[in-house]
């Protein structure tokens, strides 16, 4: 595996103020490996409370950013602004944006420039349907992600990507550790070949999908696996903190 162990918890769009203080005051009392990263990502409302109350130990994020600059953008959170609240990441591309609001491989690829462009850290998700997995799609579907971002960055210093097959995210339905495996092989040897030996050595690769406290620390023992992105089970400090424990 490449890099430090990383675990980001993608907490969607869920919270209220009153649950997301009391995550907050959980996972400020977790026990947490210090040789990790470790990244939260409340909604865009909760993001000042977070970075303003959680523990230095834990890096803040969001879960989108705009393509272009602040500006006449109803409805949109430019970098700059997350920069301006302290807020290290940005998690783009995740499938349900994908999928719920249409964004294209370009469009993902376009917004991870202008987020690395102004500062920011990058999750970049990628990640196939089970209808093209079983089509024998999945790493054309795969290719077509990576190539958006790849045409469109020439630094990877900043990314973590993170393989998040649809058909496991919020179904209960976990890739095998195999299955995991063998797609996070894929994606280093594209890099290798597309973008830079370097890249794919460094880059941390770590996979979402009904990650939980019980199947952990099989997956993370995978060599390719370089830790995960925690949706359900983020929101429970201490499912989380077992999470973070799994690769010891
Ligand atoms: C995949 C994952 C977090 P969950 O979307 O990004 O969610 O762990 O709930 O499947």
């Amino acid at each position: 595996s490449s890099g430090k162990f990383f675990v980001g918890g993608n907490w969607k769009s869920n919270g209220t103020k009153e649950s997301v203080k009391k995550l907050v005051q959980d996972l400020n009392f977790a026990q947490i490996p210090s040789d990790i990263d470790v990244i939260v990502a409340p909604t865009y409302v909760h993001l000042p409370y977070v970075v303003e109350n959680i523990k230095d130990r834990f890096q803040v994020s969001a879960q989108n950013c705009w393509v272009g600059k602040a500006g006449a953008y109803t409805g949109e959170i430019a970098p700059e602004q997350l920069k301006d609240l302290d807020v290290p990441w940005v998690i783009l591309g995740h499938s349900e944006r994908r999928s719920l609001l249409k964004e294209s491989n370009e469009f993902v690829g376009d917004k991870t420039a202008n987020a690395l462009a102004h500062g920011l850290k990058v999750i970049a998700c990628i990640g196939e349907t089970l209808e093209q997995r079983e089509s024998g799609q999945m790493y054309n579907v795969l290719e077509g992600q990576l190539s958006g971002i790849a045409d469109r960055i020439a630094d990877w210093d900043n990314v973590v990507v993170a393989y998040e097959p649809v058909w496991a995210i919020g179904t209960g339905k976990v890739a095998t550790p195999d299955q995991a495996q063998e797609v996070h092989a894929f994606i280093r040897k594209w890099l290798a070949d597309k973008v830079s030996p370097n890249v794919s050595s460094a880059i941390r690769i770590i996979y979402g999908g009904s990650v939980n406290d019980k199947n952990a620390a099989e997956l993370a023992g995978k060599e390719d696996v370089d830790g995960f992105l925690v949706g359900g089970a983020s929101l429970q400090a201490q499912s989380f903190a077992t999470i973070c424990n799994a690769n010891a």
